[in-house]
């Protein structure tokens, strides 16, 4: 069982020097009932409606970035991943807004940070269950920084804040973080674990016990991964959208951008090793690093 962060914060309009200590020193930061619940209902009601929509639609592709399915308890397909969810909401644009999301740019000085709505995957949501037919119940070992050098360009500093709409005590599952890995440098960057095969626990690893409606930030280049959760069905669901705070120059997403080159080596070796689509018709896992999406 991993150890619990006891550093919660409250987030405002300003970042304090114990947080900004804390996160140089840490990489992360986690702030409590940033949102309240009931905003969270609404947030999952919108996340339904647009489900819906993209299947219906029968749109698999997001601005080159593919959707991930799966199935839930009923048979039925639904969507474990899918980039620029803003597009699809106003609800979602605003809260991309949200004035107390500005100060948390500030770790990134003294580069200049901004919410990258466009840009990277966007606003992303997450949704893991654990099902026999879920394409997502976990996710190896990685850090969010290299997916830079395979769009050809160098790491530039990034954070992923991430907006928890499940509770989640570390018992479930849920995020692990290996605290303080941001500042090892481009070696353990590259090649301190397996991206994405290595789903086992680090003795120096932390989980949070997250309620929804919380915030968490980590720097791009710090070491994290999904616990799968020892739980079945309903129990072990978790929905977490990320936003991407960016720097460098701006490089907006469109509806017909390129797949990344990642994505679809992931897609074909995925294919050829278990001889099936992307839509779900087994269990697929993140077996190969180029699986995973940005
Ligand atoms: O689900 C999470 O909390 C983390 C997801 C993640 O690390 C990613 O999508 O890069
Ligand atoms: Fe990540």
């Amino acid at each position: 069982m991993p150890e619990t962060t006891q550093h919660n914060f409250q987030a405002g309009l300003q970042i304090t020097q114990d947080q900004t200590e804390f996160f140089q020193q840490n990489g992360y930061l986690h702030f409590k009932q940033f949102l309240p619940r009931e905003t969270v209902q609404h947030f999952l009601q919108e996340l339904n409606n647009i489900q819906q929509l993209l299947l219906e639609k029968g749109i698999d592709t997001v601005n080159g970035i593919p959707l991930k399915f799966g199935r839930d308890g009923n048979g039925d397909t639904f969507i474990q991943r899918f980039a620029f969810a803003s597009h699809y909401s106003k609800l979602f644009r605003d809260f991309l807004k949200d004035p107390r999301l500005q100060p948390l740019l500030q770790p990134l000085q003294p580069y200049e940070g901004r919410i990258g709505e466009n840009e990277k995957d966007g606003l992303v949501v997450n949704h893991y269950i654990n099902t026999p037919d879920s394409a997502y119940k976990q996710l190896g070992w990685h850090t969010d920084s290299p997916r830079d050098l395979f769009l050809g360009s160098r790491i530039m500093p990034m954070l992923n804040v991430g907006l928890h709409l499940d509770d989640y005590p570390k018992e479930k599952g849920g995020l692990r973080i290996l605290p303080g890995t941001h500042n090892q440098g481009i070696f353990s960057l590259l090649f301190k674990k397996k991206y994405f095969i290595d789903n086992r626990p680090d003795p120096k690893e932390i989980g949070f016990d997250i309620e929804a409606g919380d915030l968490t930030v980590h720097d791009g280049r710090l070491w994290h991964r999904v616990q799968q959760s020892p739980y079945y069905g309903e129990q072990s669901r978790r929905r977490v959208m990320y936003i991407p705070f960016v720097t460098g120059a701006y490089a907006p997403k469109k509806a017909d951008s390129p797949t990344p080159l990642y994505h679809k080596i992931g897609k074909v070796l995925l294919k050829a090793k278990k001889g099936h689509s992307h839509r779900p018709q087994g269990n697929p896992q993140p077996v190969l690093a180029t699986e995973k999406t940005y």
